[in-house]
């Protein structure tokens, strides 16, 4: 049974938008203790003492804590061998990048915990060696290590925009190849319309699969095999020069930059074809606030805030969003007419 704590991110400015963490772990906690409704505990959680994300920025970095800056704080890792990747022209933005300081230590990734400081709970898990398998319906089904898939493919860095859901935005310089790649390689049948992911499942070493069980774990996404074969979607192992550290979901995570951060799953161990539209966790916990397709549109408000600005991590700005997060030359023409949901 999960303590109640206040949540870190409830603490923060930005806290004009109930995120689906507070919101849904409210909920589903007080149902699991069979008292849903209960104001006390509510009033509980509204209890803030002023914490800031800035408040840990410059502490020493490594690979079991979030945001370490050279490749000797991983041993180990995939595809170390082949860094530096060169940066790919074509994928500059109007923005500067992100602090790593930020995108390391304001993350998302519930199997550790829904509050934004994942890289207090990562020390237990073990991102390597790591095994992905993708099957399916496709014709070289394969149990791939990911060292080798990564020599196989190769590496390069692009600048992407990222928006969450949740209204904040980061610009950072992942690491990674061109999804399509493996999708080519996996040799797909006519037949397979979608791509399923599914996340790790350890809960020994993710503890919020533990103490969370009102998830269903392991996390899974879906995307279209179009979209997953367009040029943006891009399989990433690295961010800022370096492997990716364990907040930012090593040892390799989707990133889909059109889309709300959620489609991207981190800690990928299976990919598979499928011809039906696969189910996923966030649209099986809310379908009417997460959406399939979930692509970044400002003039679709979320159920519960508005999504025509967001909140960039550095500055705490607020600009405006732009239709599939500024890539709508690259993306528009998988879906033509309405953006679908
Ligand atoms: N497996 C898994 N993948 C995940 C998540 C998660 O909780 N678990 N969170 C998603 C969300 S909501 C976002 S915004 C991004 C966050 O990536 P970052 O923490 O590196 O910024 O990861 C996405 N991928
Ligand atoms: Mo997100």
């Amino acid at each position: 049974m999960p303590s109640i704590h206040i949540p870190r991110s409830w603490r923060l400015p930005e806290r004009l938008v109930t995120p689906e963490s507070v919101y849904l772990d409210r909920r589903r906690f007080l149902a699991s203790l069979g008292i849903a409704g209960s104001g006390i505990l509510l009033a509980g959680c509204a209890r803030g003492d002023g914490g800031a994300v800035e408040d840990e920025a410059g502490q020493a970095a490594s690979v079991t804590g979030g945001g370490g800056g050279s490749l000797a704080d991983y041993p180990g890792a995939p595809g170390i061998a082949l860094y530096p990747a060169a940066r790919s022209p074509g994928f500059a933005v109007d923005r500067p990048l992100t602090q790593e300081k930020n995108t390391a230590r304001y993350c998302n990734f519930y199997e550790f915990t829904s509050n934004k400081d994942v890289h207090r709970y990562v020390q237990d898990y073990k991102p390597y060696p790591w095994a992905v398998e993708v099957g399916g319906l496709c014709d070289n089904p394969k149990v791939w290590d990911l060292d080798a898939l990564l020599g196989q493919f190769g590496l390069e860095e692009r600048v992407y925009r990222h928006r969450c859901v949740e209204a904040w935005s980061m610009v950072v310089p992942w690491t990674g190849f061109a999804f399509a790649k493996l999708v080519r390689q996996s040799q797909p049948r006519n037949e397979a319309r979608y791509v399923r992911f599914t996340s790790v499942l350890r809960p020994d070493e993710l503890p919020g699969q533990k103490t969370q069980t009102w998830y269903e774990w392991p996390y899974y996404e879906g995307i279209r095999i179009d979209e997953a074969l367009n040029e943006l979607a891009f399989f990433t192992v690295g961010i800022y020069g370096h492997p990716l550290p364990k907040p930012n979901g090593a040892p390799w995570r989707l990133v889909l930059p059109w889309k709300y951060g959620y489609k991207g799953p981190k800690a990928v161990v299976r990919i598979e074809f499928v011809n039906e539209q696969p189910q996923t966790f966030w649209n099986d916990l809310q379908p009417g606030e997460y959406g399939f397709h979930s692509n970044v549109n400002p003039s679709r408000p979320h159920p519960r805030w508005s999504q025509a600005s967001e909140r960039v991590l550095d500055t705490g700005d607020r600009i405006p969003t732009q239709r599939y997060n500024g890539y709508e030359a690259q993306v528009a023409s998988l879906y033509p007419g309405e953006d679908p949901y």
